[in-house]
């Protein structure tokens, strides 16, 4: 219990936790089911190159989100890759800067310029008010993120990607298991992509998927993930290996059936969380639409120093001491990291809600790693930062 400051482990006390509670420890499903599938697939001598395991996991996944075509890759970062390739996307593609650094690299390793976008400060995602500003003869696609599984606004999204002939993919790397207005996210623009990284609520260890109704783009992209090979002895286009591994797809089934659990811890830890959050002036709990289907994998939270009198940075300090790792994801913004910021120097002049959301976003843990007493305990020693804000950032006691 940290009932006062004193308490505190930034300020001389015991840290709440003897070992440190993460942000993304990953969910594990039923461990028999796995073995099982894992001695299946010893005895059956196929471990990786579209087997069986592989088959079901993209089937299960296309029907959970009613898409005609789901292809399971490695890792989202490749799939975004192999999706901007297959959708011919070149020159310069408009992203937001408020995402992980995957999404910008995904393009640059391909030669493909990022053009960072600013985001709308309630939703965290790309504003598309600012899109068209940015659209240039080189542009060929814009790339929406739904950051924290939040939905981008697909419409306007949909509607200047068309008057502009731009393509339109999303990085849904967040947002599996969401939807918006009843249509699961997967279905919108011309692809979507998935991360089934350890991190995700729903995870292969490693892993992705690209979703998509487009039967061309589809074929496009299978042949890709697998060198461009159309049989063993014809390459049709340049590939890469992309593919989802056996393994992998036997923890993906593993974990699908699952996935409603996950999904209802999470949903019980937010509703805590947002029960003794919520109220506290200068703290902002980002709050999810219940009518929609969320998953519920981030807790996020935002902090107003002029107003709790402790930074964001001294409030996450206070959390590490306890032993409680939260993160401030995306800070400080693609186009504060390299290469970006020594191509783009100025590029913070176009970004004034990404370079303030960033200095006052953090994430809280949670998943099935972490237990109600956990919650209540980050709880307290969140609400008793604030309360003391000021002597915090002085380094006092009182
Ligand atoms: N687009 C977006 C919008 C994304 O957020 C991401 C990934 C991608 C694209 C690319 O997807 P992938 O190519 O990864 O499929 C993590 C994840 O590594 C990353 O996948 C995720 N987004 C990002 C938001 O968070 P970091 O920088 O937090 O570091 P990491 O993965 O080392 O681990 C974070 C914490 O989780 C650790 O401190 C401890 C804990 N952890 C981690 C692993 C891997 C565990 O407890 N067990 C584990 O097995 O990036």
């Amino acid at each position: 219990m940290k009932r006062s400051i004193n308490n505190l482990a930034i300020l001389g006390g015991t840290s709440a936790f003897n070992e440190p509670l993460y942000v993304g420890r990953p969910n594990i499903g039923n461990r028999e089911r796995l073995f099982e599938r894992l001695n299946d697939m010893l005895d059956r001598r196929w471990l990786s190159n579209n087997g069986p395991y592989v088959q079901q996991f993209e089937q299960q996944i296309a029907k959970m989100i009613g898409v005609k075509h789901c292809i399971a890759l490695c890792n989202a970062t490749v799939a975004l890759e192999i999706v901007a390739r297959a959708a011919g996307v070149t020159g310069e593609v408009i992203i937001p800067s408020f995402t992980f650094i995957a999404t910008a690299h995904a393009l640059q390793w391909q030669q493909i310029t990022p053009v960072f976008c600013d985001v709308d400060p309630q939703t965290h995602n790309i504003d598309p008010q600012r899109i068209e500003a940015m659209i240039t003869p080189r542009t060929t696609a814009i790339i929406g993120v739904h950051v924290w599984g939040q939905p981008c606004d697909v419409v306007a999204l949909a509607d200047i990607a068309q008057r502009h002939g731009l393509r339109l993919i999303y990085d849904a790397a967040h947002a599996f298991g969401c939807a918006h207005q009843g249509t699961m996210i997967g279905n919108f623009g011309d692809a979507e992509v998935f991360s089934f990284h350890a991190t995700k609520f729903f995870n292969t260890f490693e892993g992705g998927a690209i979703v998509t109704n487009d039967d061309e783009l589809a074929s496009k992209i299978r042949l890709m993930q697998n060198f461009g090979f159309v049989n063993y002895d014809r390459v049709d286009y340049i590939g890469i290996n992309g593919k989802m591994s056996e393994v992998s797809a036997a923890m993906g089934l593993t974990g699908l059936e699952s996935i409603q659990e996950f999904i209802a811890v999470n949903y019980r830890n937010y509703q805590q969380y947002q029960c003794a959050l919520s109220g506290i002036p200068g703290l902002r709990f980002i709050t999810h639409d219940q009518a929609e289907k969320r998953n519920y994998q981030y807790i996020v939270i935002e902090i107003e120093q002029a107003i709790t009198g402790i930074s964001r940075d001294q409030l996450m300090k206070t959390l590490w001491a306890e032993n409680v790792i939260a993160r401030r994801y995306f800070y400080p913004g693609c186009h504060r990291m390299e290469p970006y910021r020594s191509y783009f120097p100025h590029a913070g002049l176009l970004l004034p809600e990404t370079e303030a959301l960033s200095q006052r976003t953090l994430q809280l843990p949670t998943g099935t790693a972490v237990s109600e007493q956990d919650i209540s305990t980050i709880c307290e020693i969140v609400q008793l930062s604030i309360a003391n804000g000021a002597q915090i950032e002085q380094g006092r006691s009182g």
